[in-house]
């Protein structure tokens, strides 16, 4: 199959109103993303002194073949793992359906730790901001490609059955990697104020969720919905993240980003000490 049918299938079906399944698409941008594209040329203009539009053609190499474009879904995506081992190190996006009903776009780590991670979080550049209200969290926002929150409200889909383990991963300003792994996790729906539930520690980053400040079965406060034990908000009291925030924690992944290394616990952190962390990615995996 020449790599073009299948774009025309999207465009003409864009057209006449024929919505290709979620999971195509997916997997069509996936090969795109990682096909060798060769650039052409460029176009530039100067459109006011201070604007410069550039624009850039690409293509494919002759010969190059667009294959493996089958739709695979799954609850999550260890079960698309499960139900298709080829998808094994093709990180990308794919459409889960975590309640068999509603489809969900996430982006799948198939490569760590043996693969299956279903991504929930992700920073490293800074590039998106995460001093957002309950609504935003609730939804989720960001890029996939990016930096992004998947929304509460899809966590809690994906965690609903207590058959998920979690992955935090983080890279310091020194360059080192640790990570932080908890056996069991998973929050309430809004009614429950997305009330975390976690267990079972393992890692190298150390414990700074159940530890000190334990965080297991407090619910998550925004700067707009304070449900810590803090007399203040913890999210709002120094302008940063939302968190399950007891009161209020040494953990705080959705605080704000820093490009270099500032011991500040009002700053994305792990660990007592308050050390700013350069990178930061929560991912979940059903329970092997
Ligand atoms: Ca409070």
């Amino acid at each position: 199959m020449d790599f073009l049918n299948p774009l025309v299938i999207l465009l003409i079906g864009n057209v006449y109103g024929f919505h290709p399944h979620h999971s195509v698409k997916d997997q069509i941008s996936n090969y795109l993303k990682a096909a060798p594209w060769d650039h052409v040329k460029s176009f530039a203009k100067i459109k006011t002194p201070i604007s410069l539009d550039i624009t850039s053609n690409y293509k494919l190499p002759a010969g190059t073949i667009l294959n493996g474009i089958n739709v695979v879904t799954g609850k999550n995506c260890a079960d698309i793992l499960g139900r298709k081992p080829s998808t094994k190190s093709k990180d990308g996006i794919y459409t889960v359906y975590p309640d068999n009903k509603n489809p969900v776009r996430v982006y799948c780590d198939m490569t760590t730790d043996g693969g299956g991670w279903t991504v929930i979080q992700n920073r490293y550049d800074g590039s998106t901001n995460f001093y957002r209200n309950w609504n935003e969290y609730k939804k989720g926002f960001g890029n996939l490609y990016q930096e992004f929150w998947l929304g509460n409200d899809n966590i809690h889909a994906l965690t609903r059955n207590g058959d998920q383990e979690l992955r935090i991963e983080m890279t310091k300003f020194s360059g080192s990697k640790v990570y932080a792994k908890y056996s069991r996790f998973s929050i309430g729906d809004e009614s429950k104020k997305y009330k975390l539930s976690i267990s079972g520690y393992s890692g190298t980053a150390g414990d700074y969720i159940i530890g000190s400040h334990n965080l297991n079965g407090m619910a998550f406060t925004t700067k707009d919905k304070d449900n810590d034990n803090n007399g203040s908000n913890c999210a709002s009291k120094h302008k940063h993240g939302a968190w399950w925030y007891n009161s209020c924690a040494y953990s705080d992944l959705n605080g704000r980003y820093t490009h270099k290394q500032i011991s500040s616990k009002f700053h994305l952190h792990w660990g007592t000490s308050r050390e700013n962390m350069k990178t930061s990615r929560m991912m979940i995996r059903t329970k092997s």
